[in-house]
């Protein structure tokens, strides 16, 4: 029988329990999981604003981590912020992307499988900001041993060099990644990290070429005229002027003052000697660099014949010399073409326009191989054979759907990606939701399927004839009227994040990505020995057509989900909040737009289609024991037991929770914000008991 003052207490919960719900603070909730069942959009944004203008850029959905970029520095990531979340249970702490790095380390090292962390986002989110945080967590607290710590280096520094490569600046970001990046972190049977491997995808090869107004070509050739020696400048022929090269300077934003190409040069070169570039190396790529900065500046005037000439062949021989190839040889297969014939070759002579064409492929096909060479060069020195038993984790950080009011071929790709991995990560959650209250006993009968069909492999429909689809139009299979007109060259995808219409322009010549036979020969024949592993004689015997751009990425992302289906995953979402790189604004409409995009919504739903929480029994009962006498101050019975007391003494109701074989799994938030609410109160009242007993001494 329990005594006055407990009777009282126990009334005093309960009545604090029912007005739970009224006193949320207004830090909105950490875990959108505890939003009330039937969330909308509206409240999904406003609990996001809540939090950002707290400076709470993280929120968790589950397991699942969304974060808001803040574009500021609001010191989250120190040491100190590292230790604490350290061995700390997930929902103990506010979220953080640490929070998500730790559990994956955690897990791994205790059930001895791989895992990895898929961050997407849209351009300027967060992603690779986010990666490289995951990164240095790993870095700092994981068990180091002296001999491995030149391998840490290198998997650090390996990001300042594919940056410099893979990285430019953008309209909407001033150091945006221009490929997508799978990076493995390998860890030893105790977690020490020995090594690593990076595959790399779809590297925007046309920036070498092309920059829009305001955008800049890839980092490393300003850093190289900025903070290159002046030897080395002389030997490469260049100046330190990037408005001379017209391949840098068509974005007419060669300078500019977020970016410190002098600095991150000492970076860069700093990180090619830690990586084990010989000085050979730096030479060969140095030069390719050069050279293509030399293509550039070539021009073409037409002759007598109406077909391509070179006046000026400066630039030619400069090419000639870095490349370690005869300037006639270059000279005549930029403005030439083979062709064959039944049994013989003939040489046509091409237009200016077309010798336009034929250089700029030249240069694309130059720098995109050797990004690819430099990928292989910096796996070589990430392997470490000394460690056979291994597990991994995999930083995936890789492009978001992307809509613009042009949608291109690159686009297309993108979302083609974006859309398989959506559809991993809903079929993973489902599965691994069902597989949870399989593995606790439970049947829940309300879980329900997704609402969309993600299902879609649109290049695959393509190749197939996909207009019988229904997630596929043209303008002549267009659907109920009053939709916005689909244009001749165009067509539309209904995707998991909306329509995008694309334009069919330019399609076959990007998917071909042809570079005529007479300067592959050429460059198979370069002395440079980096241009000679990338052009292989082999490929100039082989008649048949190369894959496709399309075909080569589709083959690519399925090697790579057949990487991802083997591990188990984590996500983080990233948020963009403004267009106009600022902190503390809140953009409704683009946040919106991004909560679409993101499938975050559908997630939720499906995160919690069926219980919203779930604790272990030990966990719950820690927390909250003090909410009942018979588990205050020790329960000494199995933790399940005490649970059930617990939740019976504070009045759960049956339909509110069900009993696991390790853990209590609540279905409404709103059950779980009253416990917590309690608990606080219980809290305040034992500290104002207690001050009661010593002033009463
Ligand atoms: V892109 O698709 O590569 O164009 P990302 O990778 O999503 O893009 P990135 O990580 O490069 O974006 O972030 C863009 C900029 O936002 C960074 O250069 C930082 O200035 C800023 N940022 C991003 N995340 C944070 C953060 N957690 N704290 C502070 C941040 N600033
Ligand atoms: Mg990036």
């Amino acid at each position: 029988m329990a005594s006055k003052e407990e009777e009282a207490r126990r009334r005093h919960i309960r009545l604090h329990m029912e007005g739970a719900l009224t006193a949320r603070d207004k830090v909105g909730v950490q875990d959108f999981v505890l939003l009330d069942a039937h969330t909308s959009e509206s409240a999904f944004v406003e609990n996001l604003r809540k939090r950002f203008s707290e400076n709470l850029i993280y929120t968790y959905i589950g397991t699942l981590l969304v974060s808001v970029n803040p574009y500021q520095e609001l010191g989250l990531y120190s040491v100190s912020q590292m230790e604490l979340y350290q061995g700390v249970n997930f929902f103990e702490l506010p979220p953080h992307v640490y929070a998500i790095a730790d559990n994956a380390y955690r897990v791994m090292c205790s059930e001895l499988n791989n895992h990895f962390i898929l961050i997407s986002g849209e351009s300027g989110a967060g992603k690779t900001e986010a990666s490289k945080k995951i990164l240095q967590y790993f870095a700092v607290m994981c068990p180091m041993t002296e001999s491995l710590q030149v391998a840490r280096d290198r998997l650090l520094l390996s990001n300042p060099v594919l940056e410099a490569f893979g990285n430019a600046k953008t309209l909407r970001n001033d150091n945006s990644s221009r490929f997508g990046k799978y990076m493995d972190i390998q860890f030893d049977f105790q977690g020490v990290p020995v090594g690593g491997h990076i595959i790399s995808y779809l590297i925007e090869k046309s920036r070498v070429v092309y920059q829009n107004q305001g955008e800049r070509n890839f980092h490393i050739f300003y850093q190289l005229l900025a903070g290159g020696e002046a030897e080395r400048l002389a030997y490469l022929g260049l100046e330190r002027d990037p408005q001379l090269y017209k391949y840098l300077s068509q974005g007419r934003c060669a300078k500019e003052s977020s970016i410190n190409d002098k600095n991150d040069w000492q970076t860069v070169s700093n990180a090619f000697s830690v990586i084990e570039f010989t000085e050979a190396d730096l030479e060969n790529l140095f030069g390719i660099l050069a050279s293509v900065l030399h293509l550039g500046n070539v021009c073409f005037e037409e002759d007598a014949q109406g077909c391509a000439a070179i006046p000026d062949t400066h630039e030619i021989k400069w090419i000639a010399k870095l490349l370690g190839i005869y300037p006639s040889v270059l000279l005549e297969a930029l403005t030439h073409r083979k062709i064959e014939a039944k049994t013989e070759e003939v040489i046509c002579p091409l237009s200016p326009e077309l010798s336009v064409y034929a250089r700029d492929a030249m240069a694309k096909a130059v720098y995109g191989r050797t990004f690819t060479w430099l990928v292989s060069k910096i796996n070589s020195s990430l392997v470490n054979k000394d460690f056979t038993r291994k597990t991994v984790i995999g930083l995936l950080d890789i492009y978001g759907f992307e809509v613009f009011d042009k949608n291109g071929f690159e686009q297309f790709c993108i979302n083609y990606c974006n859309e398989k991995l959506q559809q991993l990560l809903i079929e993973r959650t489902l599965k691994a939701e069902q597989a949870e209250y399989e593995a606790e006993g439970i049947e829940d009968e309300e879980c329900i399927r997704p609402g969309h069909a993600t299902d879609l492999s649109f290049l695959e429909k393509l190749e197939e004839k996909v207009g019988k689809h229904a997630h596929f139009q043209t303008r002549k299979l267009a659907g109920p009227k009053g939709r916005k007109r689909i244009g001749w060259m165009e067509f539309r995808l209904l995707h998991y994040a909306g329509e995008v219409t694309y334009c069919t322009k330019g399609f076959l010549e990007k998917n071909n990505d042809l570079l005529y036979r007479h300067l592959k020969e050429v460059l198979c024949r370069s002395k440079n020995s980096i241009l000679r592993e990338c052009f292989l004689v082999a490929e100039l015997e082989n008649r048949r057509r190369p894959p496709t751009v399309g075909t080569q990425f589709k083959n690519s992302l399925s090697s790579l989900l057949e990487i991802l289906i083997s591990k188990e995953p984590s996500y983080i979402r990233c948020i963009k909040p403004n267009e106009r790189k600022e902190p503390s604004k809140f953009d409704d409409l683009l946040i919106r737009h991004q909560i679409k995009y993101l499938g975050l919504m559908e997630h939720l739903r499906v995160r919690r289609a069926g219980f919203a929480y779930r604790r272990k029994y030990e966990h719950f009962l820690q927390r909250y024991k003090s909410l009942c006498p018979d588990t205050w101050p020790h329960w000494r019975g199995p933790p399940a037991e005490g649970v059930e007391r617990l939740i019976k003494y504070i009045g759960y109701k049956p339909e509110e929770y069900k009993l696991g074989r390790t853990k209590i799994f609540i279905r409404f938030p709103r059950t779980l914000f009253a416990t917590e609410d309690a608990f606080e109160f219980s809290k305040h009242q034992l500290v104002a008991r207690i001050q009661a007993t010593y002033k009463g001494c």
